[in-house]
C-alpha cells in the first residue's frame, strides 16, 4: 500500500530465497500480495457486457435441435462474463443463463442448494412446478425457486419458451455448500392449486429503500401484468428518481424482505428521454430489458439495448441509463447477501 525504498540487490536475493522456503511450507509473505488482496475499492475482474437476444436466440434454437430438455436435464446457454470465462458466472457471485423448453418437453424434477429465479423472455404455454404448485409462465413473469425446493419445467403449448435463469451457484460454491439430487420421477405430484399462494397474499404494498415504492406478490410467481400495473401507477403518481426512474424491488410476502436470501430483484420504468445520473454500487447487477429501447453506460462503455437483451454491470463501475422510448428494465443482484454481511454500498 505504501511506497518503500528500493532494496539492494543482496536484499532482493535474500528475500527471494526466503520466499522459496516459505512456499515450501504452504505459506506466503503478505506484503507481496497485500495491495491486490485488500483493495482500496472494488476492482472487479468482471467486464460490462451485453448479450443481444437476436444473437443468442438462434444459438438457443440450434441447441433445441441438437439436444432434448430431458437429455440435457436443463437446456441452457450459460451467459459467461467475458472477464472471467470458463467458470459459468456472469458476476463473481451469480450465474445466469437462457433456458429453452420446446413444446411437449419436460425438464425433470430436481432440487439443489442453489436458489434460482426465472424471468420469462419469450413464449406462452410453459409452466414451472415448485414445491407441489405449478405456475404458468408468461413473458415478463418473475418466478422463484427457493433453495432445496423440488422443481421441474414443462411446455404444454405450441411454441418455444425461453427464460432467463439467475442462480446463486457461485455463492453456494464459495462456501463449498452445494447439494443436489433428482426427484426420481419426471414431474412432482401437485399438492396445491395454481394461484393458491396468490390468493393467500394478495397485492399488499410494503416500504422499500427507493422512494418509488415496492411490489409484493405470491410465494413463487410475480406476474408481469401486476408488475406493469404497479409501474404504471407509480409512473403516474410517484416521483421519478434521477438515477433509477421509477424503481421497485420484488418483496417476498412471507418475510417482507428480498425474494431470496442471496438474490434481490428489481424492476424499473424509465420515461422516454430519461437521462439518468450515474450511480455505483457494490452489487454487480444483471439487467434484462423488457420494453422500450435505450442505452446504458457502464464504466464509460455504452450498451444499446432493446427488449430481451441481457446486460451486466460489474461492481462499482458507474452506471447510467438513457431511455429512447418509455422502457422497462428487470434486474437482479446479490444485494441481500451483501447487506446481510454489512458490505453493500451505493453512491450517487
Ligand atoms: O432450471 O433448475 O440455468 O438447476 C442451471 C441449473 C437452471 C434449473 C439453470 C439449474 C436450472
Amino acid at each position: 500500500m505504501q511506497s518503500r525504498e528500493e532494496p539492494t540487490h543482496e536484499v532482493k536475493e535474500a528475500r527471494r530465497a526466503f520466499y522459496t522456503r516459505l512456499d515450501a511450507r504452504n505459506t506466503t509473505p503478505l506484503w507481496e500480495v497485500m495491495s491486490g488482496l485488500v483493495t482500496r475499492e472494488p476492482a472487479s475482474k468482471c467486464l460490462p457486457a451485453i448479450w443481444h437476444y437476436e444473437t443468442v436466440r438462434p444459438l438457443l434454437m440450434e441447441a433445441g435441435a441438437l439436444i432434448t430438455a430431458k437429455e440435457a436435464e436443463r437446456r441452457v446457454i450459460v451467459l459467461e462474463n467475458p472477464g472471467i470465462r470458463g467458470v459459468s458466472q456472469i458476476t463473481q457471485s451469480l450465474y445466469a443463463g437462457l433456458q429453452l423448453i420446446l413444446p411437449g418437453e419436460v425438464a425433470p424434477s430436481h432440487r439443489h442448494a442453489a436458489s434460482a429465479l426465472r424471468f420469462v423472455i419469450e413464449g406462452e404455454g410453459a409452466y414451472t412446478a415448485v414445491d407441489g404448485e405449478r405456475t404458468r409462465m408468461h413473458p415478463g413473469d418473475f418466478i422463484l425457486t427457493p433453495s432445496w425446493t423440488f422443481h421441474d419445467h414443462g411446455n404444454e403449448g405450441s411454441e418455444p419458451v425461453v427464460w432467463l435463469d439467475g442462480l446463486d451457484v457461485p455463492i453456494v460454491n464459495l462456501f463449498d455448500s452445494s447439494f443436489a439430487e433428482p426427484y426420481g420421477e419426471e414431474s412432482q405430484p401437485l399438492s396445491r392449486q395454481e394461484g393458491d399462494a396468490l390468493a393467500r397474499f394478495g397485492a399488499n404494498l410494503l416500504p422499500v429503500e427507493y422512494r418509488s415504492g415496492s411490489l409484493s406478490a405470491p410465494t413463487f410467481c410475480y406476474p408481469y401484468e401486476r408488475t406493469r400495473e404497479a409501474l404504471a401507477w407509480l409512473a403516474a403518481h410517484g416521483p421519478v428518481d434521477d438515477v433509477h426512474g421509477v424503481k421497485m424491488q420484488y418483496v417476498n410476502p412471507a418475510s417482507g424482505g428480498y425474494p431470496m436470501p442471496t438474490i434481490g430483484a428489481f424492476v424499473q420504468w424509465l420515461p422516454k428521454g430519461f437521462t439518468g445520473a450515474p450511480v455505483r454500487a457494490t452489487d454487480s447487477t444483471v439487467f434484462c430489458a423488457v420494453e422500450g429501447r435505450g442505452t446504458t453506460t457502464i464504466g464509460g462503455q455504452s450498451f444499446d439495448w432493446g427488449p430481451r437483451d441481457v446486460f451486466v454491470a460489474p461492481s462499482w463501475l458507474p452506471v447510467s441509463h438513457r431511455a429512447e422510448t418509455d422502457s422497462v428494465l428487470f434486474s437482479f443482484s446479490d444485494r441481500p447477501a451483501q447487506k446481510a454481511l454489512g458490505l453493500w454500498r451505493e453512491t450517487r
